[in-house]
């Protein structure tokens, strides 16, 4: 049988990969064949958006640059989640996309009180966080809503870009706040309420299908909320007591269960309801990632990263912050943000800020994984963690620290790495989800509590 080569198209947003991954191997291993560095970019009116050209030529570049090393058998796109483009009746950008960081959604609580925030996670089973697609459109520009014919979330936007093809993948579309979980569509009511005309969004499908061809690869559809691809590509087959931790930008803290938890006190908690790349649901809670690290070491002038890491594995015990507020979210000088909220002076080093940063996340990210228990009724007794922030030891001995469980780290590209592995499922490869985690499963490593 022909080799089963994968590329997987991974938008994140500080990074677009596009990676290759060869699925007949012994181990997991994923070839980063192009990466090109980005993030939110300050429009002409003063907004954050997306260089979104910049996106669609790293994407073809990279795939350019994987198929001139060799013939692939598929292609899939995932990316980061909520934030989508308008299109035109002729299929061009209304206008760059917006970056959900963005200041537009300051009034999104208004927002969630008319639309009774009770209701709201009712239907949708969605975690109030002003990124939601819902409250970004709610604060949309009136003029370029006006103008639109089509609204895509990025990943389909690529692949529609790439086949054609024009629908809206669930996993994504899930994490809206725009969708009816019962009926698995969009609500028309919600979008009325935000003044989005229903037409604009395309039909909704799911991972693993055909969506078309890009000179002549084929392109499936996968898990293209990076989120859901993440999960999919753990170190090991997760039980009822599996916390999985999505460690990057973001981190996200989360478990897998068959159906939604829409219940009283999951909304309390502010759980969402995620939907997986291939059935089932992420009941999960977005903790701020190392998106705090990197907007710190901006405002420091951009210092090497391990310099400020070993300064943070040597400082002294910090006290640390809610690594869930949304002050956090895109304030305009991270490090006197934290230094306010933490209560440290202008003495305390960068060491000690970077220290608090991590130690809060850690401190989050053990509550959360405390309040999964309670919510499912199955206490959490393992963790598995993946992403990019893997890569960093400090980070994953703190998880271990705070949560006080067992951890097993996995791949540093779990995004790429899940989206090949639906691929491989699309393709035959891999029977099943688990047939597809027990490869991945090879990988992954403890982590000794002595690592802090
Ligand atoms: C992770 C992620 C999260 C989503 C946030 C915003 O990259 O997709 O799941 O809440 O980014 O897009």
């Amino acid at each position: 049988t022909a080799p089963t080569r994968v590329l997987a198209v991974d938008l994140g947003a500080t990074s677009v990969r596009v990676a290759s991954v060869d699925l007949d191997d012994d181990v997991p291993r994923v070839e980063i064949v192009h990466r090109w560095a980005h993030g939110p970019v300050e429009h002409r009116d003063g907004t954050l958006r997306w260089d979104w050209e910049g996106v669609m030529a790293a994407v073809e570049r990279g795939l350019d640059e994987a198929l001139a090393a060799g013939p692939a058998a598929s292609i899939g796109v995932d990316g980061w989640g909520v934030d989508y483009a308008l299109l035109d009746r002729d299929g061009a950008l209304v206008a760059p996309p917006f970056s959900h960081r963005d200041a537009r959604t300051a009034g999104w609580r208004e927002v969630a009180e008319r639309l009774g925030p009770a209701a709201l996670y009712e239907r949708t089973g969605i975690q109030l966080m002003p990124i939601n697609t819902l409250f970004q459109l709610a604060a949309h520009d009136r003029d370029e809503l006006a103008r639109a014919e089509r609204l895509m979330l990025l990943p389909d936007l690529v692949v529609h870009r790439l086949t054609g093809r024009d629908a809206a993948e669930w996993s994504n579309a899930s994490t809206t706040a725009l969708v009816d979980r019962a009926s698995g569509s969009w609500s028309t009511e919600l979008l009325e309420q935000v003044g989005v005309a229903p037409r604009l969004l395309p039909p909704i499908d799911t991972a693993g299908r055909r969506a078309g061809t890009w000179r002549g690869v084929p392109v499936h559809t996968v898990g293209s909320h990076d989120t859901a691809s993440a999960f999919v590509a753990v170190p090991g087959v997760p039980g009822p007591g599996t916390a999985i931790i999505s460690s990057g930008t973001w981190v996200l803290v989360g478990a897998e269960r068959d159906a939604p938890v829409i219940t009283p006190d999951a909304r309390e908690r502010n759980f969402s309801n995620e939907g997986g790349a291939l059935g089932g649901t992420r009941l999960l809670k977005n903790v701020m990632g190392f998106w705090m690290l990197e907007q710190c070491r901006a405002a420091w002038g951009d210092p090497p990263r391990e310099e400020l890491l070993a300064a943070a594995a040597g400082a002294e015990l910090v006290p640390t912050v809610d690594a869930t507020d949304e002050r956090f979210l895109a304030p305009a000088d991270m490090d006197a943000e934290v230094r306010a909220a933490a209560g440290l002076g202008q003495e305390a080093g960068r060491g000690e800020v970077v220290r608090c940063v991590l130690a809060s996340i850690a401190a989050a990210t053990a509550r959360v994984a405390g309040e999964l228990g309670t919510t499912t009724g199955a206490r959490v007794e393992d963790v598995l963690v993946v992403g990019g922030g893997v890569r960093t030891d400090l980070m994953n001995g703190l998880f271990a620290e705070h949560t006080g469980l067992p951890i097993t780290v996995g791949s540093a590209e779990a995004t790429a790495l899940g989206n090949a592995l639906v691929q491989g499922i699309a393709l035959g490869r891999f029977e099943d989800l688990t047939a597809a985690r027990r490869w991945t499963a090879s990988a992954g490593r403890p982590v000794p509590w002595a690592a802090v």
